[in-house]
């Protein structure tokens, strides 16, 4: 097996993911230091490592064995590099957890979807009676979870996670779907698509969504587990507003509490990936399917806020890319009397905004648009207003909407440009909101 403590290891990059890859490795009593491309970092005062900022010297990796690079960082930089030419391997965290990781593993990624998915398939998974753990992208760095006794791993996994992971073993694996993301980084399309498919490497069953492309494993898996809105008698289907596993009825889909079309798949899903388990260990579907009646969204994903004289007021952060802003359009649009007032904008990542201009024409009554790439929507949408900030586009928000309106905060953005992140995107919306409301 991998021996940990026989190598010396740089760590590049110091957020979340660095410091568990510290904190892991020194643990293991392995040789450790770090970097980080930053002017600046700080760490908790339990972290004692030489830490270096900015360039490196090439002398920096003599000696080193292996670089543990964090998903933020591109390969591309500079540092990466250097360590490759002084004949460094360079992996993710990930990549070290398949090294040691013995529990059953889950694999999910998508460029929509995967936080929902992860934590319903734990949800599902420890209503059935096992110990379960939703760890990676989500926000639990997968080191984390080998100290501790889990019957199964649920893992949300980054296209920048799976550029630099080629050992990892899932009993069951999932890309859910794929539009444009962090095309900044990727480049191309193809290369987007080329690190997703890299969940399949080492995969036992894969879950695949059988009405769209790029999702179906390109190399070769064990067994093939097919989803979708289709009546079918093999797989998941729907029929009679039923999720169906082989053709039987498995759940009413009024029982779902995830408002939307895209919610539906993301069950389906889930369920596919419990049935994966079945081959190592016991799950019982028909317990998986209830326990979705107690499953609540996670923050931030088209999540109501408010309802101020007949005009909702929907918080869908999350959304920062063009795919989660058609389907947020799409799901709310059917539930709507009035009109969508989208709020957007932000920082497009190379994303092709024109992608949402039919269902914006079908669906929405003004744009209020901000940040770097807000000129992107005035390009695709005449009733575009550019605002300066959220307050803006709040006040500009509540003096345009009727009672049955909804205004929907759903950027198809990254908030990078202008917030922290997504989760203070949404505080700023919200107390904007709360604001007008008291007025
Ligand atoms: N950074 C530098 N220099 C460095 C190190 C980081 O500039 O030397 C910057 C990065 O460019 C990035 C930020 O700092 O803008 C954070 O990067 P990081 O690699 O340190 O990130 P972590 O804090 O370790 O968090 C990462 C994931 N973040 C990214 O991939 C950007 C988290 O996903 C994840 O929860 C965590 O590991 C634990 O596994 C967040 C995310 O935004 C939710 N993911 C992207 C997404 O979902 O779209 C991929
Ligand atoms: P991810 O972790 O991939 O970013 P989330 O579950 O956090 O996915 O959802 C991100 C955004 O995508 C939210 O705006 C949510 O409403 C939307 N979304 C969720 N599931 C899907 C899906 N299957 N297809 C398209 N959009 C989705």
């Amino acid at each position: 097996s991998y021996n940990v403590r026989a190598q010396t290891y740089v760590v590049g990059g110091l957020g979340v993911t660095g410091q568990a890859c510290v904190r892991f490795l020194q643990q293991q009593g392995a040789q450790v230091k770090a970097f980080d491309t930053r002017a600046s970092v700080s760490l908790p005062n339990e972290i004692d490592v030489e830490v270096t900022l900015g360039s490196l010297t090439a002398a920096y990796f003599d000696g080193v064995d292996v670089l543990v690079l964090s998903p933020g960082l591109s390969p591309a930089i500079e540092q990466v590099q250097l360590a490759q030419r002084a004949g460094v391997e360079v992996i993710g965290d990930v990549e070290l957890f398949a090294r040691l990781n013995e529990t059953p593993v889950i694999g999910i990624t998508g460029s929509n979807g995967k936080t929902t998915v992860t934590l319903l398939t734990t949800h599902m998974l420890n209503h059935c009676g096992l110990k379960a753990v939703a760890a990676g992208n989500v926000g639990l760095p997968v080191l984390d979870t080998l100290a501790n006794d889990y019957d199964v791993i649920v893992l949300e996994l980054s296209s920048f996670q799976l550029e630099t992971t080629s050992s990892l073993a899932l009993q069951a694996a999932t890309i859910l779907n794929i539009s444009d993301d962090h095309l900044d980084r990727h480049q191309t399309f193809e290369n987007y698509v080329q690190a997703k498919q890299r969940i399949f490497l080492h995969c036992n069953t894969a879950v695949v969504w059988r009405d769209t492309e790029h999702c179906a494993p390109q190399s070769t898996v064990n067994k093939l587990s097919y989803y979708g809105l289709s009546d079918v008698s093999e797989g998941i289907g729907f029929r009679d507003n039923a999720i169906t596993l082989h053709g039987e009825p498995l759940l009413d889909a009024n029982q779902i509490q995830l408002a939307g079309t895209h919610n539906v798949l993301n069950v389906m899903a889930s369920l596919a990936l419990c049935e994966g388990l079945q081959a190592t260990m016991n799950v019982n579907l028909i317990d998986a399917a209830q326990s979705v009646t107690t499953f609540k969204s996670a923050p931030h994903r088209c999540v109501e806020i408010a309802n101020i004289n007949g005009v909702r007021w929907i918080d869908d952060s999350k959304a920062t890319n063009v795919g989660a802003t058609l389907a947020a359009l799409q799901g709310l649009a059917p539930l709507t009397e009035g009109n969508i007032i989208l709020v957007a904008g932000g920082d497009a990542k190379g994303g092709d905004i024109n992608q949402l201009a039919d269902v914006v024409k079908n669906e929405v009554s003004h744009i209020v648009a901000m940040g770097k790439d807000a000129h992107q929507f005035a390009a695709m949408f005449e009733r575009t207003q550019i605002v300066k900030d959220m307050d803006e586009a709040v006040d500009y928000a509540f003096s345009h909407a009727k009672p049955n309106d909804v205004v929907l905060l759903s950027p198809a953005c990254a908030s990078l440009d202008m917030f922290d992140n997504y989760i203070h995107r949404a505080q700023v919306f919200a107390s904007a909101v709360k604001q007008r409301s008291q007025a």
